[in-house]
């Protein structure tokens, strides 16, 4: 079943209904100032930091659902109603939620009465714009009041939902003409403040939550808007709101466009502390000037489009399957770019206050971003290596106000640091710019301690070689990947966090997939440094590469399958032997991936073994069996119930790992039926088992033990996005970035037919054309360039040239 459809024209998903399963979210943004939005104008919006700078405040755990947002009521009549629907949820005669790029649209009706609701953020301006358009379809005259309403948030969001004894008495608004002005905390820091307003006079206002919602009453239907009547409230401490009342009267036929503006401003540094305690309104009013007429607003609407038409043209594929065409042109891109804007922070299951940038999460989001705007992709690779410390390890999730490191998650997950040559790596194939090797970057964000970003990798690389176990397999630390597979915290006591340190942390449980890992990044450690001019330690890294394959089929070769993990006490883990958890999919994926047991025949088994023993309608799950009780030597992963997130459940980051693992071995047809099977397109058609949007990956889809199979939860901010673009773009469609230029080396299912692509590599455009006229999976056996013959799937990157038309004939 489906509530709404995809506009590939428009690159829209079209919700037709209000009631769909969960609330379906977009994000609006580009770089400073972001909202999130829902189908029924749900959400809130923050500047740069969802914790730190939160600008509009949210509920979590509300009821109902998703109750808070920036509304707009209309009383037409005794009728109250709201374009998206909440918070009145009065039905509507009509309604649709157009989730695009960067805006989402709302279109309602009632009465005769139309209202169509636009809410976008510039690309260069931090204010998100919400224009509202009223038309009077009756054949009689129309007296409406229309109220907006926002509820301040008092910027650290987190403080805003605990610290009440200091935060009712902290909150201040100052009213001029149409604009309300919040400017809590600006008495103490004098740097930000935040505004709403409208391009029109207007009748009345409250900044008052109590004056105009009514003490004791919820915001689906506010006394003030019952009534008829804002108070002109001016707040004070309390619970600050902004709220503008415009009487309108529309003849039959007329339509009548207001631009509302939620603004944020920032003083310039040095005006900081001499500013008097007054807010100093010039940037303010210069937003306000930017986006007041129709004129601005659909000027500012054009560039946004020009903007996403521009990111998404650097690469398009025309393909007979309209889902891969469609994901890759539009909404796997998309998500790429939101979860490398958000990482792990903000949506409808991270609350913004938590988790910031993961560096894991975020380098792992680079892989799928890096195309798009390669420039933003270096300043973040900066930022993430300067929380790592200088012996190579680093903290798990940083700030993105302050970019320091989160000294309540601290560092000891020991995957992380590979993952830091894995974007560095992915950055260097897509620019060429070895410069950024040469950069000094701090260690732990300290300024007297910083070396080059290439010291940074060694140090990364190093990590793993000093920190081996008994089997000279990594070590595994806190957790690898598998966040939950704590397999040093054998000695805690039930209630105890598996986040904290200390001495319960033993020393020696080793990890199989760090193993893989560190065999595929080792050697891109060993060209990186080849390629930079470190000969020496290419060699040496290629050694030690070399070693750690071996090892993985000395001690990580279970007989069907690569073993997982060997625990605190030298135990098994994803095992034949064990009774539980036999078997995992992230050494499988990842170690295939590296190139380990290819030539042995290995590879081949241990993805047969997937199919047989993960494999389900819905995906891949991440092991089985499912772990059916708490086992104090795993950790947290048996502490969910079988067929949920680590326990059994379908982890889609990973999935895209097995089928690029199936690409590795040339089987395009299993690849793909991997890929279909957690394909939101693909799935579009069982919204109401899937529930989460159709248009984003989320992070799980319950597995074959869990009570709703099928069900996923998380959606938006994973690492699945950049995977599974990867593995479409780079894998299928074959098209890899490398240092010397771009691979194309499809791997097809038999009947996927011709296709062609375009793709801008460095300051290059590649028109490729792939044809397969024996329907083979894998196999290039002619290519030609600009028309001539050319020898290997490599067509090296020259300087200067700007187009390159590739014929890439696939044959046995
Ligand atoms: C969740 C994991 C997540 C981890 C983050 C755990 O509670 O279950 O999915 O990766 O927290 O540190
Ligand atoms: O690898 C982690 C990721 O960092 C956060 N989400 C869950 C994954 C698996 O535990």
């Amino acid at each position: 079943m489906k509530f709404g459809h995809f506009d590939d024209e428009a690159r829209e998903y079209v919700i037709t209904t209000p009631a769909t399963p969960l609330p379906w979210i977009n994000y609006l943004g580009t770089e400073g100032f972001f909202s999130l939005i829902s189908n029924t104008c749900g959400g809130y919006s923050f500047y740069k930091d969802a914790k730190l700078l939160r600008i509009t405040r949210y509920r979590y755990n509300a009821l109902p659902i998703d109750s808070n947002g920036k509304y707009y009521y209309i009383k037409d009549g005794d009728t109250i109603w709201n374009p998206g629907t909440m918070p009145s949820k009065t039905p509507v005669d009509s309604y649709e939620c157009r989730h695009g790029m960067g805006y989402s649209r709302f279109i309602s009706s009632k009465n005769g009465l139309e209202a169509n609701l636009l809410a976008f953020v510039p690309v260069d301006a931090s204010c998100e714009i919400n224009r509202l358009v009223l038309t009077n379809h009756s054949d009689q005259e129309k007296q409406i009041s229309l109220f907006s309403y926002v509820e301040f948030c008092l910027w650290n969001a987190m403080d805003d939902m605990t610290n009440f004894q200091r935060n009712l008495s902290t909150g201040e608004v100052e009213i001029e003409g149409s604009t309300v002005y919040h400017k809590t905390e600006y008495r103490e820091r004098r740097n930000h403040y935040s505004f709403f307003t409208v391009n029109s006079d207007i009748d009345a206002y409250d900044t008052s939550r109590d004056e105009f919602l009514g003490l004791g009453n919820g915001n689906a239907f506010p006394d003030a808007v019952t009534e008829g009547k804002c108070r002109n409230s001016v707040a004070s401490g309390w619970y600050p709101i902004a709220s503008h009342q415009i009487n309108l009267t529309l003849q039959p036929g007329e339509s009548r466009e207001l631009i509302f503006l939620l603004g944020y401003c920032e003083n310039p540094q040095d005006q900081k502390w001499e500013a008097p305690n007054i807010i100093n309104k010039a940037p303010a009013h210069a937003l306000i000037e930017r986006f007041s007429t129709e004129e601005q607003v659909a000027k500012a609407f054009d560039n946004l489009h020009a903007y996403w038409d521009q990111l998404l043209s650097r690469y398009t594929v025309k393909s007979h399957d309209p889902h891969v065409n469609r994901m890759a042109n539009i909404w796997n891109q998309y998500q790429c770019m939101i979860t490398f804007n958000m990482s792990r922070s903000a949506s409808y299951y991270e609350s913004g206050t938590g988790r910031g940038m993961g560096f894991r999460d975020s380098c792992q989001d680079l892989l799928g971003f890096v195309h798009l705007i390669p420039e933003r992709a270096r300043e973040r690779i900066l930022d993430i290596a300067a929380t790592q410390f200088e012996d190579g390890s680093a903290y798990h999730q940083y700030q993105p106000l302050t970019k320091k490191g989160n000294l309540d998650i601290g560092s000891g997950f020991n995957d992380d640091p590979l993952w830091l040559i894995a974007a560095v790596s992915a950055y260097l194939k897509e620019t060429g710019d070895f410069s950024i090797l040469d950069e000094m970057v701090n260690f732990d964000n300290q300024k007297e301690k910083a070396d080059t970003l290439y010291e940074h990798l060694h140090r990364s690389f190093t990590y793993t070689c000093t920190h081996l176990g008994p089997h000279k397999l990594p070590l595994i630390g806190r957790a690898d990947w598998n966040d939950c597979l704590n397999l040093n915290c054998f000695s805690k006591e039930p209630g105890e966090s598996f986040q904290t340190t200390g001495p319960s942390e033993g020393p020696v449980a080793e990890s199989v997939f760090i193993a893989g890992m560190f065999v595929k990044y080792g050697k891109e450690f060993a060209d990186i440094s080849r390629l930079s001019g470190h000969e020496d330690l290419a060699e040496q890294a290629e050694s030690a590469v070399a070693d750690m394959y071996q090892t993985v089929l000395d001690a990580g070769w279970d007989g069907e399958w690569f073993l997982r993990a060997y625990d605190a006490e030298g135990k098994k883990v994803g095992s034949d032997e064990c009774e539980e958890g036999k078997i995992f999919i992230e050494p499988q994926g990842f170690c295939v991936l590296a190139g380990i047991g290819v030539e042995e025949g290995l590879a081949e088994k241990a993805l047969d073994s997937v199919k047989e023993r993960l494999d389900t309608k819905y995906g891949v799950m991440i092991l089985q069996p499912a772990y059916t009780h708490y086992y104090l030597n795993l950790g947290e992963i048996s502490s969910y119930p079988p067929g949920y997130k680590e326990n059994a459940g379908i982890f889609c980051h990973n999935n895209p790992w097995v089928s690029m693992a199936e690409t590795v071995i040339g089987r395009g047809n299993r690849a793909f039926e991997i890929y279909k099977k957690t394909c939101p397109s693909y799935i579009e058609d069982i919204s109401e088992i899937h529930r989460t949007e159709p248009y984003v990956y989320s992070q799980m889809v319950a597995g074959a033990d869990a009570k709703f199979h099928g069900e996923a939860k998380n959606s938006w901010l994973t690492g699945t996005a950049a995977w599974t673009f990867c593995n479409l773009s780079q894998a299928i469609l074959g098209v890899q970035p490398s240092y010397k230029g771009l691979t194309i080396d499809p791997c097809i299912p038999e009947d996927f037919g011709d296709f062609q692509l375009t793709r801008r590599f460095r300051d290059a455009m590649y028109y490729i054309d792939v044809v397969n006229p024996d329907h083979v999976q894998k196999g290039v056996q002619k290519v030609t360039v600009d028309g001539k013959d050319y020898d290997g799937c490599l067509i090296p990157f020259e300087a200067g040239k700007k187009e390159y038309h590739v014929t890439i004939h696939m044959g046995a």
